[in-house]
């Protein structure tokens, strides 16, 4: 059976869990905490070359890391990822895209506002959110006229980002700014097999 290690509030491993439950694939969850450490477990450095979650083991005992990876990885051959080189090729550029213009400028807010350190690393927010508002802009802006991200389909692109662009206001963003992405989240909210970062939250607490 796959195996998936993440933690309970790592926006990274969620996007797995919701593919997962899109693709109706059975998995065995591992869920670390990441406050105590436990990323740095020997056990687990051996299959995590960079001491993070997700990882996925695949059913012959070979792990993924990387969401981006993952979700390629299981998107292989299925509507999710479309066969199509130059859409694939667009698929792609959107996990980059995310990676690096999105996922770190909004999860370090985020993690600062859970913790209840938005006060004293105001500074270092303010920094955060100067890298990450340009990227939702575009992202907005490539959305207007458009229902997906790559093509006329839902596709891992779109899993992706959104992602942390639906927690991003728990990182302190003005998301009322952004009305195409408002409407987009909703439709991929609305995606067949779509699962709650925590399910027993309010439906508001992470859409
Ligand atoms: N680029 C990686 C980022 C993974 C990542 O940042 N994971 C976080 C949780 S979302 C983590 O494990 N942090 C623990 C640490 O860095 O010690 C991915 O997309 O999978």
């Amino acid at each position: 059976m796959l195996r998936l290690y993440d933690s309970r509030l790592s926006g990274n491993s969620w996007k797995i869990r919701i593919l997962l439950s899109q693709l109706g694939l059975a998995y065995e969850r591992i869920t670390l905490d990441l406050q105590k450490g436990e990323t740095r477990d020997p056990a687990f450095l051996r299959i995590s070359r960079f001491a993070r979650v997700p990882v996925l083991v695949l059913e012959d005992g070979r792990p993924i890391v990387e969401s981006g990876a993952i979700l390629l990885h299981l998107a292989e051959g299925t509507p999710y990822l479309p066969d199509d080189p130059y859409l694939r090729t667009e698929v792609m550029g959107w996990l980059f895209f995310e990676q690096a213009d999105l996922q770190k400028a909004i999860a370090i807010p985020r993690v600062l506002h859970l913790r209840g350190l938005a006060e004293e690393k105001r500074h270092d927010i303010d920094r955060l959110h100067a890298d990450g508002y340009p990227g939702l802009e575009k992202l907005d802006r490539w959305l207007i006229g458009r229902t997906w991200l790559v093509g006329e389909r839902y596709t891992v692109a779109d899993l992706a980002l959104s992602a942390y662009v639906s927690l991003a206001g728990q990182g302190g963003y003005d998301m009322a700014r952004f009305a195409g992405i408002r409407d987009w989240l909703a439709r991929v909210h609305g995606q067949h097999g779509w699962v709650r970062l925590i399910p027993e939250d309010r439906p508001a607490a992470d859409a």
